[in-house]
């Protein structure tokens, strides 16, 4: 589909957010190092969002989980994030920000699928009960039917969030749905951006790099782009220090926590979770879990949440 934005329309549009040109260009930069590229890649990132020359378009589905991928890809982060993506994608069906309802909803879905078949890019949020399909069903019909038409038409499929990547909350113990990640649903190859939430910068920059460089990201053996889950929490944590010192943090509120000390003990799982969450941060770089004092509980790795539970205990 062809951009009808120009440049000077596109910054107008983010300057009215409050958003200047300097702003927009320190995000680059961010995404730009976030994605692992050189330095030298930056205008052209600021020009995929400012100038994009095709924009993909996107069905976006919603199946077993609670929103939380959306909520904090549209409004957390950096609150014209939204703009930057609706300049660069053409989303076709999104449940939860879309205007249409009900019928219209539906023919939007089968519209976009047709028309775009092979061409769209579809991103999932949540999982798919298999062993009780009619126990997720949108319009008539079950999760699975849904993704079983959609999935194999999308010339990619992005799942977002530990539950569409590995089944997550809603494939608990005892999971009595028998709910999985898309990407084993279906049987089919994905690329997994696991987190609960999912950190919004990793799809914005596995959908920066299709479009700069034409091809999705590299990934590893868990189909997760290499650029964000390539090294653990453990690997790049600030009080890793404290870790080989051996100073623990052992209550919270004690003089250890208020000293910033390893939160091993508290059954942080950093060591066997692997994010960018300490490069990254979340609110545009304002904190992450470990930063505000509390152990990181796994949540973006296959198992979660029964791997990784009881929380606060060491493993
Ligand atoms: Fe799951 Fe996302 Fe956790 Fe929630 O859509 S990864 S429950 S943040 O919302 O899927
Ligand atoms: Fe590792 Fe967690 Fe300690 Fe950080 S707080 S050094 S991630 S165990
Ligand atoms: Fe999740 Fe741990 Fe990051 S809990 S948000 S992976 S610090």
């Amino acid at each position: 589909m062809e951009s009808n934005n120009t440049d000077q329309e596109f910054y107008e549009r983010l300057e009215k957010k409050g958003v200047s040109r300097r702003d927009f260009m320190k995000f680059c930069t961010f995404l730009t190092a976030t994605m692992g590229l050189s330095a030298s890649y930056v205008p052209k990132v600021g020009e995929v969002f400012a100038s994009p020359k095709v924009r993909p378009p996107v069905v976006w589905l919603h199946f077993g989980e609670c929103t939380g991928c959306s909520e904090g890809f549209l409004r957390s982060m950096y609150p014209w994030i939204d703009e930057l993506v609706l300049n660069v994608l053409s989303v076709e069906y999104h449940e939860t920000i879309m205007a249409a309802a009900g019928h219209q909803a539906e023919e939007n879905l089968h519209h976009a699928v047709e028309t775009y078949k092979g061409k769209f890019i579809c991103v999932v949020e949540g999982s798919i009960p298999v062993r009780h399909p009619t126990w997720g069903m949108v319009g008539g019909r079950t999760f699975l039917e849904i993704a079983q038409d959609v999935v194999p038409k999308a010339a990619a499929t992005v799942s977002l969030g530990t539950c569409a990547a590995y089944g997550g909350i809603p494939a608990a113990a005892p999971n009595p749905g028998g709910y999985k990640g898309v990407g084993d649903a279906l049987g089919v190859p994905v690329v997994n951006i696991p987190g609960c939430p999912p950190n919004p910068i990793n799809l914005v920059g596995t959908i920066v790099n299709f479009l700069l460089l034409g091809k999705l990201p590299e990934v590893d053996g868990l189909a997760r782009p290499m650029f964000a889950f390539g090294q653990s929490i453990h690997d790049k944590c600030p009080r890793r220090g404290h870790f080989e010192n051996e100073e623990f943090v052992e209550e919270f509120g004690s003089e250890e926590a208020k000293l910033g000390y390893c939160l091993y003990k508290m059954g942080c799982r950093g060591p066997e979770t692997y994010n960018n969450c300490p490069t990254v941060k979340f609110q545009g770089g304002t904190s992450w879990p470990v930063q505000a004092g509390h152990p990181c509980i796994g949540c973006s790795e296959p198992g979660f949440w029964d791997k990784m539970t009881p929380f606060y205990e060491e493993m």
